[in-house]
């Protein structure tokens, strides 16, 4: 049985609903720091506020989980903007998180980000280890969360596994607060409007992926043999490498009149050139068989096509 928090975010929805299909729909239990009418429908939700002790611990034992996945965090943007709440959320939930793993010897997943490297560290195929003195504080957050998982692992022997998420793009749920937020929201803008105006600068690499990658590569390596893992937290994924030109090419295939314009916003952008231009992904495919399906193409015309029938 596994317990999710952040259940209501980007990721954490749709790895909800993924779990369920693929290991039942009782044998996953919901959490976040607030209900919306109707969530209970969908299967077993509690709200939960990681930040409060025994919140966490009184729920897994509750339900008797055998596995945790921690979602919930502010991301990069909001983070910046609000140091101290992301450090109590992001740091506070986390470790809270690994307490209640290592007292009921819980299987754990978290993820880090392409965050967790900064302006130092070589930007272009970033190696899986390597300098990492992020300028954010979000990006503090996952280094140290990155050290306090593999801490977790190798004091307590809690089993717990991440990856470093490059800007996930989707459609069920919004992104919120985060920098590589403009990648999903050109889509929007594309069908609703054919055109969109980008805050992000033109020519500014980051690594992107599809969330149906996401979703398989948490399951992937949830389900590795533990033997053949060198790595733990955090694993580098990436299925692309681009900028807001890409995606406006891309998107001018289906839609050609479509018209990309910019409007720097500096703290974003200046979030972004911290990030490295593209990540190696080597260790995550010799040691658990990642692989990326979606490249830019095909996800555009998925995601247009899930966006116009919504
Ligand atoms: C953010 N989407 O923009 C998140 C993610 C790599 C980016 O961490 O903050």
């Amino acid at each position: 049985k596994i317990l999710v928090t952040g259940a209501l975010g980007q990721i954490g929805s749709e790895l909800t609903e993924k779990l369920r299909e693929t290991y039942g729909l009782d044998n996953v239990i919901g959490t976040d720091i607030r209900r919306v009418d109707g969530i209970e429908d969908k299967g077993p939700f509690e709200v939960v506020d990681v930040t409060k002790a025994n919140q966490l611990v009184e729920v897994a034992k509750k339900y008797k989980v055998d596995t945790m996945m921690h979602l919930a965090a502010l991301l990069s943007a909001k983070a910046e903007a609000f140091p101290k709440v992301a450090w109590d959320i992001n740091m506070g939930g986390l470790i809270y998180a690994l307490e209640t793993a290592r007292e009921l010897d819980l299987k754990f997943f978290t993820p880090s980000s392409i965050g967790a490297f900064g302006p130092t560290t070589p930007r272009d195929q970033t190696p899986q280890d390597t300098l990492q003195r992020p300028t954010t504080m979000y990006g503090v957050n996952k280094v140290a969360g990155e050290l306090l998982c593999d801490y977790y692992y190798n004091r307590f022997g809690v089993d717990t596994r991440g990856v470093r998420f490059p800007g996930l793009i989707s459609y069920v749920a919004p992104p919120g607060g985060g920098t590589t937020d403009y990648a999903v929201e050109i889509y929007y803008e594309a069908v609703k409007n054919n055109a969109y105006t980008s805050y992000i600068a033109k020519g500014t690499y980051m690594d992107m992926m599809y969330m149906p990658d996401a979703l398989n590569a948490i399951v992937q390596l949830m389900e590795a043999d533990s033997e053949k893992l060198v790595h733990r937290n955090a694993f580098n994924i990436s299925a692309m490498s681009a900028e807001p030109e890409d995606f406006a090419n891309a998107i001018q295939k289906q839609i050609p009149d479509f018209k990309l314009s910019y409007n720097v916003d500096p703290i974003r952008q200046k979030i972004a050139e911290s990030w490295p231009n593209s990540i190696d992904s080597q260790a995550a495919k010799n040691e658990w068989g990642f692989k990326a399906e979606y490249d830019i193409d095909r996800m555009t015309a998925d995601m247009l096509d899930k966006i116009r029938g919504k």
